[in-house]
């Protein structure tokens, strides 16, 4: 593709783009076997278009065999029949560069699935030469090297009774670790993000990142010793040109991690995505599906914080729903009375901030969650952490009332694009059930609206575009302790934006700050100005020197 050299990105485009997440499995199926595929993308780019986005951050196409969806990869450098060829990698390569859309790919490097190439070598023989790519330790069955649990359940060391051998998983049995002490194995990982990168691929997501450099002997799996050195590496090594973007799933970044991690100088990676904000609704010391109300007071401190501690010193990237979270207008806003306003005063509260912004599919059209019964859930995760808590005597109901509040499957319901039969996603079953509510809540519907959700989007990811401020303006929070109000201001030299959200069903009061007295009103998500703030009312406005 010779025109790819002279189309490259400059440098730093993505602090001001908007990128979009596609679940490839539950996006747009062709051929009905009711799961998505890339064709199914390609005929979507118009939509996308439409939005605005400037990127696509796919989830794995890579050939697996589904064990974790994909993030269970058994050929870098080959696309899994289920979603296409290597053909239609390449159209929608090129046909996204034709709408000024990038394509990111998503790469797990910290594991492999059991069934690639090196780790069935690894088997073969403690002396084969791939045997060194994964994680072992000798024993005993039934005698594992210590205690640490995989992240889905179980223990995270696995017996190979003719090896006499335990490997390391953080995540299933399927999914090993690679072993990033090994260097033949990170040039092989190299050379397989530079044949994407020759094929167009302007970027790369990073699952879990910061667990490359795992010590199982210490139970270190995040932050190794050697994590910023290999962080390091891989970027001269395999990313280093300009134009390239690199976001990093870190589970385990703090504002001064992250800060490393994302330094301007470009030295590690482009931007990181960090979770602090969507862990603050769940029980101290508890896990994820340990619910417990979100304290806004909490959820400001938190954004102002990671607002402040990267301006100038590094990147953030925003976000509040992807393929792991459940929908945010289900979480933090109101998914019945209220879903409309509510959807778009999350948008507000998160796309005035400093940083690259994430869509999740479905997110700009307010997609809700779902709830289903426990046989028709596909995530393994979900299946093994019933098992475990109804095991520890826990109330069967009690563990279906997280499921459906914090299940990862209700993200990756079908999107819903109209209201034909199975939302227009496939004409076949789909492999997960569509939400019901398809028939009201669809894309078709919201395009031919001007007051949807979808349009809101569109409108959001314009004013980053046209003010300054959005990417470059500092960050100060208004009224900390207001339970009910986020509101902040931006600031340049010459531009300054109010951003203002009502989290309530109900009227509150609000002064704007004199500062805005004259200020324009440049969105908002009820069609006339009022005087307090009425149910998850969001507005921004603007001053201009
Ligand atoms: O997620 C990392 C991860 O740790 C999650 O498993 C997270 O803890 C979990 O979703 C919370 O319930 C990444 C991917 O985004 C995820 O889809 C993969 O399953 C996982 O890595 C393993 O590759």
């Amino acid at each position: 593709m010779a025109g790819f050299a002279l189309n490259k990105r400059k440098a730093g485009w993505w602090k001001e783009a908007v990128f979009y997440q596609i679940y490839p499995k539950s996006f747009q199926d062709t051929d009905g076997d009711g799961f998505g595929d890339l064709k199914g993308i390609i005929s979507r780019l118009d939509y996308l278009e439409e939005l605005g986005i400037d990127g696509i951050w796919l989830s794995p196409v890579f050939q697996s065999p589904q064990a974790d969806n994909g993030y269970d990869i058994s050929d870098y450098c080959a696309i899994d029949p289920m979603f296409g060829t290597m053909q239609d990698m390449q159209e929608l390569i090129d046909q996204a560069k034709r709408r000024g859309i990038s394509i990111i790919m998503d790469l797990v490097l910290n594991h492999s699935s059991d069934e690639h190439r090196w780790f069935r070598e690894a088997l073969k023989s403690r002396d084969n030469p791939y045997h060194d790519y994964y994680v072992w330790r000798d024993g005993e069955e039934n005698c594992p090297p210590n205690d640490m649990k995989a992240v889905f359940g179980g223990s995270a060391w696995t017996y190979v009774p003719h090896l006499g051998q335990y490997y390391f998983h953080q995540f299933l049995d399927k999914q090993p670790d690679l072993n990033w002490e090994n260097e033949n194995l990170r040039q092989e990982l190299y050379k397989a993000i530079r044949f994407w990168v020759d094929k167009g691929v302007e970027g790369f997501r990073l699952d879990v990142i910061d667990q490359i450099a795992k010590e199982p002997d210490q139970k270190i799996t995040a932050n190794g010793p050697r994590l910023h050195e290999f962080l390091r590496e891989l970027s001269r090594e395999a990313f280093g040109e300009e134009g390239i973007v690199t976001v990093g799933e870190t589970w385990s970044a703090d504002v001064p991690r992250a800060q490393v991690f994302s330094a301007p100088d470009g030295s590690e990676l482009s931007m990181v995505f960090q979770f602090e904000h969507i862990c603050l609704d769940q029980q101290a010391g508890g896990e994820k599906w340990d619910i417990a109300p979100l304290s806004l007071p909490k959820l400001k401190d938190c954004f102002c914080r990671w607002q402040q501690g990267l301006h100038g010193q590094g990147w953030n990237s925003l976000f509040m729903d992807n393929h792991d979270l459940p929908r945010i207008v289900s979480r933090w806003g109101d998914d019945g009375k209220y879903r409309v306003q509510s959807a778009k005063m999350l948008a507000t509260m998160l796309h005035g901030m400093q940083g690259t912004p994430y869509i999740y599919q479905g997110e700009e059209l307010g997609m809700t969650n779902i709830r289903l019964k426990l046989e028709e859930y596909v995530d393994p995760e979900i299946h093994n952490m019933y098992a475990e808590r109804t095991q520890r005597g826990m109330d069967p109901h009690d563990v279906m009332q997280s499921i459906w509040a914090r299940g990862r499957d209700n993200a990756r319901t079908p999107m819903q694009w109209s209201d034909e039969p199975y939302a227009g996603f496939s004409n076949g079953k789909p492999w997960l059930p569509v939400n019901e509510n398809y028939r009201q809540i669809n894309a078709r519907q919201e395009l031919g609206d001007p007051d949807s959700v979808f349009r809101y989007y569109q409108k959001l990811i314009r004013l980053r575009k046209t003010y300054p401020v959005f990417r470059d303006g500092d960050f100060t929070l208004l009224c900390p302790e207001d339970e009910r109000i986020f509101a902040y201001i931006r600031s340049t030299q010459d531009q300054k934006l109010l951003v203002v959200c009502n989290f309530t069903d109900r009227e509150v009061a609000f002064e704007i700050p004199d500062a805005f007295a004259h200020a324009k009103q440049i969105l908002g998500n009820y069609p006339d100005a009022g005087d307090g703030l009425r149910p998850y009312e969001a507005k921004m406005l603007l001053w201009e020197e």
